[in-house]
């Protein structure tokens, strides 16, 4: 086969940047120990030989073989026809001895995954072809979403037109890699601002590319219900009029949804919706005046305050407020094939203490009376009569204030874990520094906690050094919420969110550092490649300083 010339193009300039290998060495040089790669997050361990690239081309086959594993590949196979334009057809593989050096092998085995990580994968690529290999489909997936990184941005191009790449190389590498923690999270606020089902699932697919596997959706809140509920249509009726800022307002269907579970799925994202109880509730309370105390529906909400609204605990009010958490949470857990089912719990400033107790205790029992796991956020943790199992969001910061710890130990204390969210190093809404280019005095994002955010304060806490008493057990993971008070359009969204998201998914995902100290030196420009893939998928991203981008 001839070879194609492998004139540079952005990927192979910054996969040069990153991997820059000396012709003597047969690893890729390493920069304070650890092994560079192009890959985010970074893989438990990555060799880059000196050998012969593998060349995808027009007679790549998809070799698959295992249970799940013709799935992923034709996930992978749509992404890359598109761009490439080669057929890559999917074949069985299950019989076949040898594949083609042109071939990419799918492989789901029990035994494949190092040390029997569920999500874990292996990865080998080079002149004699490229084999993915895991226990599970999902490992697999992962596996598919580092090759995706190792080939040229190009790769992630849906407009044909665009120039495809000079030649659709693979370095010649040795990938052995499974994740940290099970619960890797992305958060998207679609109450504040409704987002359309295609953001949703653009959003989808980017955070796949970095091995996260959750998306919640906080579907409820002052200014917006976003999800069609059959027992109490008005909730969208009336409840979904609204945004913040008046800007509009609009609902999943439960069709709508469907789709976006079943997309999240086929990446290999669960999703997780939240329904915000008993405070953060004006739009449930303006569509349905029986859910408040004084039988009276508020006006619906605009602004961006928060702790104002509850639901209503008194004897009077119990048999509709009962009625609608079981309505409510039974349709919402019907839709959603996944484990988790949160409900919210956070700032309920309206809601007097005794009362907060109550609604806790019957909102945590209605949700697990669906049969799913409960989430709260951590203020939850007050309560002593929570399901067992049930999950803690701690939002407190990095070094925890008040009664923040204790709240969150009290999850565990009674048979649960935790989800970490430090809002000061997480929350993808705070504003980033200023700088010429950057949001500071524009009415994009907040400061309250503690901002503005910067990526590498994004990227340099330790999970297991924030609540003192958890053990890295009690951490189900992490997630990374946006709060779109301040958002209300795509691209804001994605300025916002990439690039300090890549610094969640690697405290995610990646191992924890033995010394304590993150190499931010290797992981900069490991973004700097990944950078060049969401230039190519449109992704309006922010060059934050610090990073080599590739222009
Ligand atoms: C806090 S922290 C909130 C949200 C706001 C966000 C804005 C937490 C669980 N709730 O209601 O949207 O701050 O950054």
């Amino acid at each position: 086969m001839p070879r194609r010339s492998r004139i540079a193009h952005p990927t192979a300039i910054a996969l040069a940047l990153v991997l820059a290998t000396p012709l003597t060495a047969c690893t890729a040089p390493a920069q304070n120990g650890e092994p560079m790669t192009g890959i985010v997050p970074a893989p438990v361990s990555a060799d880059y030989p000196d050998r012969a690239p593998f060349e995808l081309d027009e007679t790549t086959r998809l070799v698959a073989s295992g249970e799940g594993a013709a799935g992923v590949a034709e996930t992978f196979a749509a992404l890359a026809r598109t761009s490439t334009g080669y057929p890559l057809p999917v074949v069985d593989g299950t019989d076949s001895a040898e594949g083609a050096a042109s071939d990419i092998a799918f492989v789901v085995a029990a035994g494949e995954a190092p040390d029997g990580a569920a999500e874990g994968y292996t990865l080998e690529s080079g002149s004699d072809g490229v084999r993915l290999a895991a226990d599970t489909p999902a490992g697999l997936f992962w596996a598919t979403q580092s090759l995706r990184q190792l080939l040229p941005a190009e790769i992630e191009r849906t407009d044909a037109e665009k120039a495809p790449a000079d030649g659709w190389t693979v370095p010649a590498a040795s990938v052995s890699d499974a994740p940290r923690f099970a619960y890797r999270g992305s958060m998207l606020d679609v109450a504040r601002h409704f987002f359309p089902v295609q953001d949703v699932l653009d959003h989808i697919d980017r955070i796949a590319l970095l091995k996260l596997n959750v998306l919640h959706l906080h579907l409820t809140d002052d200014q917006g219900w976003r999800l069609q509920i059959d027992a109490w249509p008005e909730l969208t009726g009336i409840g979904a009029s609204t945004s913040t800022g008046g800007d509009g307002g609009g609902f999943y269907t439960k069709d709508d949804y469907r789709r976006i579970v079943e997309y999240a799925a086929e990446r290999f994202v669960t999703v997780v919706p939240e329904v915000d109880l008993p405070g953060h509730t004006n739009a449930a309370l303006s569509a349905y005046p029986e859910l408040n105390c004084e039988g009276i529906a508020p006006k619906p909400y605009e602004g961006i305050e928060v702790g104002f609204s509850s639901l209503c605990a008194s004897p009077e009010r119990a048999e509709a407020t009962d009625r609608f958490l079981a309505d409510v949470l039974g349709e919402v857990a019907d839709l959603t094939p996944g484990p988790w089912l949160h409900v919210g719990g956070d700032e309920s400033l309206a809601t007097s203490e005794a009362d907060y107790l109550d609604l806790v205790r019957r909102i945590t029992a209605a949700g697990a009376a669906t049969g799913k796991t409960v989430i709260g956020w951590h203020e939850m943790g007050a309560s002593r009569d929570l399901p067992a199992d049930t999950i803690g969001q701690y939002w407190d910061f990095v070094t925890p204030r008040d009664d923040a710890a204790a709240l969150t130990t009290s999850f565990v204390e009674q048979g649960g874990s935790v989800i970490l969210s430090p809002a000061d190093v997480a929350y993808l809404d705070m504003k980033y520094p200023d700088d010429p280019d950057g949001p500071l005095g524009t009415k994009l994002g907040q400061l309250w906690a503690d901002g503005p955010s910067t990526l590498e304060e994004a990227y340099a806490w330790e999970p297991t050094a924030i609540v003192p008493g958890l053990a890295e057990s009690d951490i189900l993971g992490i997630e990374a919420p946006v709060w779109t008070e301040t958002i209300s359009t795509a691209p804001d969204l994605e300025f916002m969110v990439f690039p300090r998201i890549t610094a969640i998914a690697e405290i995610a995902w990646s191992p924890a550092p033995a010394d304590g100290a993150r190499d931010e030196a290797s992981f900069q420009a490991r973004l700097a490649a990944l950078g060049t893939h969401l230039d190519a998928l449109g992704v309006s991203y922010r060059k934050v300083g610090g990073v080599p981008w590739v222009e």
